[in-house]
């Protein structure tokens, strides 16, 4: 009983729920047999946000090569995938909205699950770590925005589609999940956790003094067969484990997978926010995120 009234501050948790997450690796470009770029009808004004020469997101061989990084490491990270204009257009305007974030704070365990009264407090099921974080909505976000048309573009989602080797990518059905912003202040951080969706899409666009550093350690659970490893997450709860940390700069995209690997973002040291877009896609049309996750985490429904 007791159990189940101290752990019921986790009602909050949902907030990650319906979230999109994500793993990584280092695109190596030099490895890249970069065709020449060829700027094909689809690509509409894309081209003039993403460094195209560099990343040629309509080459088959770039397709390859950025799926087979992310299939191996869980992580695919490009480098200043924006151009700089583009970067400081999104910086701009993430400048100009930041009065409107909606910012949450959560106390949750790594799972993103209500606890589980058959464990202790002090179990790996149960341990709480924080989140807190803001964020504004797609409807928030200006449709001549660069993330609006990055988003629709054809060109990006076949490329995403080719990389995460889905059908289809779907905007979602609601009018606020589909690109939202971060704002991660100081001393705010995101704690440990295993996301629920099987990818997220992130491109950061301004890096804090210190802090912020997205750290990972890959296929820690196998979700889909039950496996939680327990005993590693105590581990890495504990510190007692090497993690990775993914050097994400300005500009660069980066897909992950995070279902079963561990993830968190320390927190933010100094004066600048941190600012991440997140991208997110239905792999079916007509979704929308659950009632209970835009309460929590947008603060509203619409
Ligand atoms: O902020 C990041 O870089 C990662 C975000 C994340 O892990 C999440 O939103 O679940
Ligand atoms: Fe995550």
């Amino acid at each position: 009983m007791r159990l189940i009234k101290e752990l019921s501050i986790f009602s909050y948790v949902k907030y990650f729920s319906d979230i999109r997450i994500s793993f990584s690796l280092t695109l190596d470009n030099k490895k890249l047999k970069t065709n020449k770029y060829e700027q094909p009808g689809n690509m509409n004004n894309v081209a003039e946000y993403i460094n195209i020469n560099t990343h040629p997101i309509d080459s088959a061989d770039f397709r390859t090569y950025c799926k087979q990084v992310l299939d191996e490491n869980g992580v695919l990270k490009i480098d200043k995938f924006l151009t700089d204009e583009a970067l400081d257009s999104v910086r701009r305007e993430g400048e100009s909205h930041a009065h409107l974030a909606y910012y949450t704070r959560a106390e949750h365990n790594v799972y993103l699950q209500p606890p589980d009264a058959e464990y202790d407090l002090s179990h790996a099921r149960n341990r709480v770590v924080n989140s807190s974080k803001g964020c504004i909505t797609t409807d928030q976000i200006p449709e001549s925005s660069v993330l609006k048309n990055l988003y629709h573009s054809s060109a990006f989602k076949d490329f995403l589609c080719a990389v995460l080797d889905e059908d289809a990518l779907y905007e979602y059905a609601d009018n606020l999940s589909s690109v939202n912003l971060h704002y991660a202040t100081a001393g705010q951080e995101l704690g440990w956790h295993f996301d629920n969706s099987s990818f997220a899409i992130t491109l950061l666009i301004q890096k804090p003094v210190g802090g912020g550093v997205f750290e990972y350690l890959g296929n820690v659970r196998d979700a889909d067969a039950g496996e939680m490893n327990f005993e590693m997450v105590d581990k890495i709860l504990n510190d007692e484990v090497q993690v990775n940390e993914l050097a994400i700069d300005i500009g660069d995209l980066v897909l992950f997978r995070g279902r079963n690997a561990l993830h968190r973002v320390t927190p933010t040291i100094g004066e600048t926010t941190r600012m991440l877009v997140v991208l997110a896609y239905n792999t079916e049309p007509g979704v929308s995120l659950s009632e209970s996750a835009r309460q929590t985490f947008y603060g509203r429904l619409d």
